[in-house]
């Protein structure tokens, strides 16, 4: 999934913290700490979030690779440290969660005890995602490249969002009124009501996130290894987040029912940067590399699986029927999903673009992007056109890459 950048977490979540160490990432980069607070809380937020939020106070703590307030070239180590240390206080699970890891996890390290496998399945791990997803960003920032991401669905109430043409900037301000980072307020109140009958009845809600990412530059990815596409990437990223069970890059779903005169994106007359296109069904991803378009992916997250009116479940120490394992959760954290899916999508983004143009300093993968973007506006872009009657330039045509008319 991610080829110049190495990310790694580790902590458990009643542990000392979660801690993350990301390899790759150029020097230069001037850290905003205080920015990668506001994706962590953004993190712990949403309506139907368990007490364990209320416990929590997730910062940044950055242990290396940082000097003099910007990275080094180093490997980069962040600290997220937890509240709620209890770990060695907690009982052993011997009654698995249905839909949780406990039961494949206990078989896999050979324990009945499955405590240390939920402890690192947990969800409270993505924290340590988040903060390295918000360095991400404020690489990808420099480079022109902003991302969004909000829920669309929660449950079975669907938000209909009208994004148009404003800034993510307004978005995200927009974003913050909502208590399901939603950009539908309509939708609030019927989420509310959903959240509040699910935890009524001691169950859990899942939900649909969209990722969107605008100035992504086209051409990142690959088009010739299957490991390399960048849709793959974005697929692999999203779905390594806990409990997402399907992901969706454009139109996906919808598409595969449709006629292919009806799908693809038609290819307008360029723009002064580069190819323009009649819509963004593809989300921004053709032939397995970015097409200049918005990227717009989708993960779908089933229903959290620890219930409060438990599932029926087996005591592997008794040998007997029990009820599934509680101890507290959440109803539903759809609105949290999104944040950690755009951090996933921001570390895939900018590890496909240091790929595409190398450098060990911020300002080398500037320059790099700057020649890329330029390469395809001179080959792509619209050709200046000389005013009527103006004396005609005549351009070499490139063998192999112009059309024998010239035309662009
Ligand atoms: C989780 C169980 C709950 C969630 C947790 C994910 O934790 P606890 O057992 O302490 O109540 O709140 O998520 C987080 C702690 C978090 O920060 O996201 C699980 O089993 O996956």
């Amino acid at each position: 999934m991610l080829r110049r950048l190495a990310v790694q977490t580790a902590g458990e979540s009643h542990g000392r913290g979660i801690v993350t160490t990301i390899t790759g990432l150029p020097a230069g980069l001037a850290v905003d700490r205080a920015a990668i607070d506001a994706m962590l809380v953004r993190r712990q937020g949403g309506f139907g979030r368990s007490a364990r939020q209320q416990l929590e106070r997730d910062r940044v703590d950055v242990l290396a690779g940082v000097v003099g307030g910007r990275t080094s070239g180093a490997p980069v180590v962040l600290a997220v440290w937890n509240a709620d240390r209890s770990l060695d206080e907690k009982p052993p699970v011997h009654r698995p969660r249905p839909g949780h890891a406990d039961l494949a996890g206990g078989c896999k390290y050979d324990t009945s005890d499955m405590r240390p496998v939920l402890e690192r399945a947990s969800a409270r791990e993505t924290a340590g995602r988040v903060a390295a997803g918000a360095l991400a960003q404020q690489l990808l920032a420099p480079c022109g490249v902003e991302l969004l991401g909000h829920v669309i669905a929660l449950g079975d109430v669907d938000a209909r969002p009208s994004l148009g043409r404003k800034g993510f900037a307004a978005l995200g301000k927009l974003r913050a009124r909502s208590s399901f980072a939603c950009l539908d307020a309509k939708a609030e109140e019927p989420m509310r009501a959903a959240v509040v009958a699910a935890r009524a009845a001691g169950d859990t809600l899942g939900g649909v996130f969209e990722v969107r990412a605008r100035g992504v530059p086209p051409g990142l990815g690959s088009l010739d290894g299957f490991g390399t596409r960048l849709d793959a990437r974005l697929g692999a990223a999203l779905l390594s987040i806990q409990a997402v069970k399907a992901v969706e890059i454009g139109d996906g779903w919808a598409a595969a029912r449709e006629r292919g005169s009806a799908v693809h994106d038609a290819v307008l007359a360029p723009g002064p940067d580069g190819p323009r296109r009649a819509g963004n069904r593809a989300g921004g991803v053709e032939g397995g590399m970015s097409d200049g378009e918005e990227v717009v992916v989708r993960g779908f997250m089933k229903p959290i699986a620890t219930l409060r009116a438990p599932l029926a479940s087996w005591d592997f120490t008794a040998g007997r029927r029990e009820d599934a394992f509680f101890e507290r959760s959440d109803v539903t954290a759809v609105p949290a999903a999104s944040v950690v899916g755009e951090a996933m999508v921001a570390l895939v983004l900018l590890d496909a673009l240091l790929e595409k143009t190398g450098g060990d300093t911020l300002e080398a993968v500037q320059a790099a992007l700057r020649g890329h973007r330029r390469a395809v506006a001179r080959r792509f872009g619209a050709r200046e056109r000389r005013p009527a009657g103006g004396a005609q330039v005549r351009k070499r045509r490139r063998p192999g890459v112009d059309s024998p008319s010239g035309d662009g």
